[in-house]
């Protein structure tokens, strides 16, 4: 939806008249009233919608959408029309301000949440985390010019084996200058200072399955809201417990819990962008010596000189190089 350029005034009117068809339409007659709602879950073919003005609101209406709409995800602002007490039709989607999403099955987008303000990227002392994963995710949020929250959980299981481990990917992550937290969703610790920058804000948890996202919503709401699930035994990998996205209203923000996914591909990053997703790589965008510098072994790059200074972290540079591989360079 946001791709199509169409201007406000023709959106408008598509809109109203998707509207008219559908008054007309309606089998119902007694009360087709239409209402804004948002979308606080979709699975299978049905979304859940919370109406944003009648008599419904702070309930839940399962709806269809119309064939003619986009896919519509978690966070999206809709117009529908009840069809009973508590079913309804979407008939049309409002434009959205940004939209977090994935490559899917044969390299397709996935849309996982619209009109997001943060995004916190979930990892956790177990499941062992991978600064290339945790890097792939930094760069769609780049993408997106949002600001992420990089979250380390279950730190009530760091150890003297994974300590040094844990504490350099933080510190490489901290250097660059991202807002990074320490938690614990099972023991409270650090959970106060990470609610205080959510206020006001739609925030979306996004990581590998197992991490405990749920369990940080859980621990946020101060109940037990979203379904947590096992390590498997021996893996010690999560078991994909959450299969849907889902927005939770709590208090003063909103959270979006989203399913853990097993790998995540940019297919949909442009590879001459992808710099752009490494902060501190693109502080030095334009000062190697060559225009065309591939940052390899050319003499005066300026990427290289960081890195023998320090200033770049070796691994950061290895993960670019290896995403910049997988995307087609
Ligand atoms: N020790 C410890 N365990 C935790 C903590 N947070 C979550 N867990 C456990 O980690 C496991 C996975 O938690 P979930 O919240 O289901 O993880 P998730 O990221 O939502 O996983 P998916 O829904 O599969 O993506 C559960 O057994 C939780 O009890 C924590 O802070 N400390
Ligand atoms: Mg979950
Ligand atoms: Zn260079």
């Amino acid at each position: 939806m946001a791709k199509r350029k169409l201007t406000k005034q023709q959106q408008v009117r598509i809109s109203a008249n998707q509207l008219t068809e559908s008054s007309s339409s309606s089998s119902e007659g007694d009360d087709n009233t239409v209402l804004q709602g948002l979308v606080i879950s979709h699975f299978g073919q049905q979304l859940e919608i919370e109406p944003l003005e009648g008599s419904l609101q702070n309930q839940t209406v399962r709806c269809f959408q119309r064939a003619n709409l986009p896919r519509l995800v978690t966070g999206d602002k809709v117009l529908f029309q009840l069809d009973s007490q508590d079913t309804g039709v979407i008939l049309s989607a409002q434009p959205r301000n940004n939209v977090f999403a994935r490559p899917g099955f044969k390299g397709l987008i996935k849309p996982v949440a619209a009109n997001i303000d943060k995004v916190l990227v979930v990892i956790a002392v177990l499941p062992e985390p991978f600064m290339n994963l945790t890097d792939r995710y930094l760069v769609a949020i780049e993408s997106l010019n949002l600001d992420p929250i990089i979250v380390l959980n279950k730190a009530d299981l760091v150890t003297e084996k994974n300590r040094s481990n844990i504490d350099n990917m933080m510190s490489i992550y901290k250097g660059i200058g991202y807002d990074t937290h320490r938690v614990s969703a099972s023991t409270g610790i650090g959970m106060a200072e990470l609610e205080s920058q959510l206020a006001g804000l739609t925030t979306v948890l996004v990581g590998q399955s197992g991490v405990g996202k749920s369990s940080l919503v859980n621990s946020l709401s101060r109940q037990d809201s979203a379904a947590v699930g096992r390590l498997s035994i021996g893996k010690e990998k999560g078991t994909h417990t959450t299969t849907t996205a889902r927005l939770f209203h709590l208090g003063t923000f909103d959270l979006v819990d989203s399913p853990g996914i097993r790998e995540f591909n940019l297919g949909h990053i442009e590879p001459t962008l992808l710099i752009d997703g490494y902060r501190e790589l693109r502080a030095l965008k334009g000062q190697c010596k060559f225009r065309d510098c591939a940052h390899q072994s050319e003499p005066e790059c300026a990427i290289l000189a960081a890195v023998e200074n320090g200033l770049v972290s070796r691994e950061r540079l290895s993960n670019y190089f290896q995403i910049l591989q997988s995307i087609g360079i």
